[in-house]
C-alpha cells in the first residue's frame, strides 16, 4: 500500500481495552509522537478519542485506514487478548502493511506462538516483534518495564520509541533488545513466574507471622512497610503492606478476611513451570507457588480436607520480635533462591533456542515499572558483571553471603512451620532446594540403582568411565557389572 497523504502517524496501537488504551496515552504524551488508534469494535476507539482529546490519536475505524494514516515504515503495537485474537490482528496487519513495516505484539504471547508468527511474518518482508510488557495498566500508561524479542534491525527504529515510554530506572529506561524472536515473551514469562514465586512467599511469611504472633492485618502491615525499609525493599512488599492495612467499608473487618482464599491465575506462571520441566531446570519455588493456586482453588478437596488430623497443640511463639526477624530472612533467601532459578531456566532457554540473552541487562530493566522490581535486582546485574558465566546465581559471592546469613532462621522457620502445621510449601522448597544443591552426595545414586535394576537403564561410577550394568537377579554372589560400552 502506498503511503497515504493523511499518513501522519508515526505510530500506532491495536487493541485500546485497558492496556492498549493506557500504551497509547503513554506514547501519545512523548514528545514528537502521533499515535494512530484502532480497535475490532469502533466504540473503544471512540470512547479514547473522546476521552482524550489532548493525545492528539488518529483514529480509524477500519485496519485499511489504520495503515494508512501511519507513516511509512508502519510501526504498529498489538495490544489484544492473547492467543487467536492476535493471529488475527496479525493477519489484519500483514494484509495491509508493507515489506520493512513493523508489526509489535506487546501482549502475553506465550514465546512458542512468537516463535512461529516471527517466522511466517518474517517471510511477507515485515519485521515481527514480540515483546513483554509488565506493570499492568498503571505501567502501561506511566511507564513500564519493556522486554522486547526479534530482528536487530526492528530494534533500531523500535528502541528510541519504547525507551521513550519505558519506566526510568536509575536513570535507564527499563527496555533492552533481549534477542531474537520469541526471547522478550520468553524472558517475560520468567518474569511473572518469578513473580508468582515472590508472592506466595509473601503471602506465606504473612500467615506465619499472623498465626504466630496473633498480630492483625493492620499490625502485619507495619511489618511489611517496615521490611520495605531494608534490603527486601520492592513493589511487591509495599503493596503487601497497604493491602493488609485495608478495611472493608461494608464490614469494618480487614478486607484480607473479607476476600476468598481461592488464588486466580493467568496462566503465565503454568507456562513457566511447563517450559522449566522441558528445559530439565528445577524452579521449584515456582513450581510451588503455582501449585499453592492451584490447590487454594480446590473448595471441595479443602472442605472434604477440614477433619484430617494436625498438630494437636494451638501454637504461638514465645518471642514475636525474633520470629518476625527470623521469617524476614527466611524471606529474603527464598527470594534469592527464586530469583536464582528463574535466572537458571533463561541460561537454559537462551542455550535450546540460540538467544544471546545478557542476564545482567535483565535485571537491570526489571528494576523499574514492573511488578517485581526491587532494590536488590542491581545485585543481580553486579553479579552477572563479575562473572558472566556464573552457573547458579546463589553462588554469586554477595548472594551466598546473604544466604548465609540468613540460613540459620530460613531453617527455623520452616521446621517451626511444619511442627505447627502450617502450610510453607514456597519456603521449604526452596530450602530443600539449598540443601540439594549444596550436598556432597545425592541418593540419586540410589535412584539410578532401581532405574538400572528394573529398567536396565545402567548408571555411571564414581571410580572409572563408562556405562554400567548389573545383573541383578539371581544369586547374589553372581552379581556382576557389565560395561556396556
Ligand atoms: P484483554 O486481554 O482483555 O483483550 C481485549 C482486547 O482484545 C480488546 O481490544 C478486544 O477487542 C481485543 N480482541 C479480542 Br478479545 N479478540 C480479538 C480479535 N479476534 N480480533 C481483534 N481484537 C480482538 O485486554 P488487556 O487487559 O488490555 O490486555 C491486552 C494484552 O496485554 C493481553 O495480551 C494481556 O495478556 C496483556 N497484558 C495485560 C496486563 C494487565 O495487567 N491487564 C499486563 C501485561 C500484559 P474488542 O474491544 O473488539 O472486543
Amino acid at each position: 500500500m502506498a503511503e497515504n497523504a493523511a499518513a501522519t502517524a508515526n505510530i500506532g496501537v491495536v487493541g485500546l481495552a485497558v492496556m492498549g488504551s493506557n500504551l497509547a496515552r503513554n506514547l501519545a504524551s512523548r514528545e514528537g509522537n502521533t499515535v494512530a488508534v484502532y480497535n475490532r469494535s469502533y466504540e473503544k476507539t471512540e470512547t479514547l478519542l473522546s476521552e482524550h482529546p489532548e493525545a492528539g490519536f488518529v483514529g480509524s475505524s477500519t485496519v485499511e485506514e489504520f495503515a494508512a494514516s501511519l507513516q511509512t515504515p508502519r510501526t504498529a503495537i498489538i495490544m489484544v487478548k492473547a492467543g487467536a485474537g492476535t493471529d488475527a490482528v496479525i493477519d489484519q496487519l500483514t494484509a495491509v502493511f508493507e515489506p520493512g513495516d513493523i508489526i509489535v505484539d506487546g501482549g502475553n504471547a506465550l514465546f512458542t506462538d512468537t516463535i512461529r508468527r516471527e517466522k511466517a511474518v518474517r517471510e511477507t518482508g515485515i519485521h515481527f516483534v514480540g515483546a513483554g510488557i509488565s506493570g499492568g495498566e498503571e505501567g502501561a500508561l506511566n511507564g513500564p518495564s519493556i522486554m522486547p524479542g526479534g530482528s536487530k534491525e526492528s530494534y533500531e527504529t523500535l528502541g528510541p520509541i519504547l525507551s521513550s515510554i519505558a519506566a526510568v530506572a536509575e536513570g535507564e529506561p527499563c527496555v533492552t533488545h533481549v534477542g531474537t524472536d520469541g526471547a522478550g515473551h520468553f524472558v517475560k514469562m520468567i518474569h511473572n513466574g518469578i513473580e508468582y514465586a515472590d508472592m506466595q512467599l509473601i503471602a506465606e511469611a504473612y500467615d506465619l507471622i499472623r498465626r504466630g504472633t496473633g498480630k492483625s492485618p493492620a499490625e502485619i502491615a507495619d511489618v511489611f512497610a517496615e521490611w520495605n525499609t531494608g534490603e527486601l525493599e520492592s513493589y511487591l512488599i509495599e503493596i503487601t503492606a497497604e493491602v493488609l492495612r485495608q478495611v472493608d467499608a461494608e464490614t469494618g473487618k480487614p478486607l484480607v478476611d473479607v476476600i476468598v482464599d481461592q488464588a486466580g491465575a493467568k496462566g503465565t506462571g503454568a507456562w513457566t513451570v511447563q517450559t522449566a520441566l522441558d528445559l530439565g531446570i528445577p524452579v521449584s519455588g515456582i513450581a510451588e507457588a503455582v501449585f499453592a493456586r492451584s490447590l487454594s482453588s480446590k473448595p471441595a478437596q479443602r472442605a472434604a480436607a477440614t477433619d484430617l488430623p494436625g498438630p494437636s497443640d494451638a501454637w504461638t511463639v514465645d518471642d514475636p520480635e525474633t520470629f518476625i526477624e527470623d521469617v524476614r530472612r527466611a524471606l529474603y533467601a527464598s527470594k534469592i533462591i527464586a530469583y536464582s532459578q528463574g535466572f537458571d531456566e533463561i541460561v537454559a532457554g537462551a542455550e535450546q533456542y540460540g538467544w544471546d540473552i545478557q542476564k545482567g541487562e535483565i535485571a537491570k530493566i526489571w528494576r523499574g515499572g514492573c511488578i517485581i522490581r526491587a532494590q536488590f535486582l542491581n545485585r543481580i546485574t553486579e553479579a552477572y558483571a563479575e562473572n558472566d558465566g556464573l552457573v547458579a546465581l546463589v553462588t554469586a559471592p554477595y548472594f551466598r553471603d546473604a544466604v548465609a546469613g540468613a540460613q540459620d532462621s530460613w531453617r527455623r522457620v520452616v521446621a517451626t512451620a511444619a511442627h505447627a502445621g502450617i502450610p510453607a510449601p514456597a519456603f521449604s522448597s526452596s530450602l530443600s532446594y539449598y540443601d540439594g544443591l549444596r550436598a556432597d552426595r545425592l541418593p540419586a545414586a540410589l535412584v539410578q540403582g532401581q532405574r538400572d535394576f528394573f529398567g536396565a537403564h545402567t548408571y555411571k561410577r564414581i571410580d572409572k568411565d563408562g556405562t554400567f550394568h548389573t545383573l541383578w537377579s539371581g544369586d547374589r554372589s553372581e552379581i556382576s557389572a557389565v560395561d556396556t560400552h
